[in-house]
């Protein structure tokens, strides 16, 4: 790795003239279509300046919750110029597709880090293998990727089936508490992007509670996508075609959002004085305002404030150290009695 930094720090003044380059062609390709490549079409080379800055790729998921929007923020606030950093920026729309294309826009740049969210697991080795070829250390964050870990210099984010088990434990205990041990407990499941480590940890954890509790049963499992519009159409329709659940748990605040707005249009209650228990993730704002006025039981905890944690990953490879493969973010969760409105807006996300 030390080998490398020389390497790139004695390159950064090329490096910084051929991603110049791989830009103005990229603008040309464009350009064809549009009338032909001009020298004013070309990006102008400006202060020298920048030829210092730590040149940083990030993939984003999208901008699918409000989660993943904090994410984009804590990304945004942490790689400035006034930290330096030059942030490229690509948000993939949710599709993987768009994420491998810009991972390649990035090797073509020449930058010095690639960071990648990645919206599902699999599919990620070609890619990954490309940046190796090239170089350039790649730093995963949020989300996982099933791939070598050869392939990427670290991963940072949360261990989603953990708080999927802290979600379960807790609607034990609380059936306990209302001593509905033996009753049969229907839950609906409303699941986000298939294939991503948070849906795969979170719906993990439920199905091997539903597994080993006798009276808890699976009414079905639905496609939220993590989205509001998407979760209130399918929780609608469940709800237009079977019973009534008495447990909601839904992967992730959006889609919580959008399993209430079905409630709330049907006209049946929920949350703490409710008929059904409803159970999220995220802790976001919208979500935990939706938690302290009772109108959801549970919001487990999924911090999205990767950007300073990224930052310090970048830190310890260019100080020539090797970063801890993978970093998990301590989390917790909370109930609408312990949740205050001065507590909720003294939290950055
Ligand atoms: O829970 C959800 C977002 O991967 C942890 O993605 C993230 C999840 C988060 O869209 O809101």
């Amino acid at each position: 790795m030390k080998e490398y930094r020389k390497f790139r720090k004695i390159n950064q003044a090329e490096k910084k003239e051929k991603r110049h380059l791989a830009l103005a062609f990229l603008v040309c390709a464009a350009m064809l279509f549009t009338g032909g490549c001009t020298s004013e079409n070309v990006p102008e080379e400006t202060e020298d300046d920048t030829a210092k800055l730590t040149v940083v790729g990030f993939s984003e998921v999208g901008a699918e919750s409000d989660w993943r929007v904090a994410n984009t923020e804590s990304m945004k606030a942490t790689f400035t110029e006034a930290n330096g950093y030059e942030l490229l920026f690509d948000d993939a729309k949710q599709k993987q597709e768009n994420q491998i294309a810009a991972i390649r826009n990035f090797i073509l740049q020449e930058v010095d880090y690639i960071v990648v969210a990645p919206v599902v697991e699999d599919g990620w080795e070609g890619v990954l293998q490309e940046a190796k070829d090239a170089d350039i250390p790649v730093i995963v964050v949020d989300r996982m990727v099933k791939a070598d870990e050869d392939l990427f210099a670290a991963w940072v984010g949360s261990d989603f089936y953990e708080e999927g088990q802290k979600a379960t434990a807790w609607l034990e205990n609380y059936l306990k508490e209302q001593g509905r041990v033996h009753e049969r407990i229907d839950i609906l499941h409303v699941q986000g992007t298939e294939g991503s480590s948070a849906q795969i940890g979170r719906t993990k954890s439920l199905m091997e509670a539903v597994e080993s509790h006798g009276s808890w049963r699976l009414l079905g499992s639905v496609q939220g996508e993590f989205t509001q519009a998407k979760t209130y159409e399918v929780v609608r329709d469940a709800l237009d075609k079977g019973s009534i659940p008495d447990v909601i748990y839904c992967e992730n605040d959006n889609s919580m959002l959008g399993a209430l707005q079905a409630l709330d249009e049907k006209k049946i209650s929920h949350g703490v004085d409710g008929r059904v228990i409803v159970i999220s993730f995220d802790a976001s704002k919208p979500g935990l305002e939706e938690c302290k006025a009772g109108r959801i039981n549970l919001d487990v905890e999924c911090n999205p404030d990767h950007g300073p944690r990224v930052e310090a990953i970048i830190e310890q490879i260019e100080a020539g150290k090797t970063p801890e493969k993978y970093c998990y973010v301590e989390e917790t969760c909370f109930r609408p009695e312990e949740l205050t409105q001065e507590f909720i807006d003294s939290r950055k996300y």
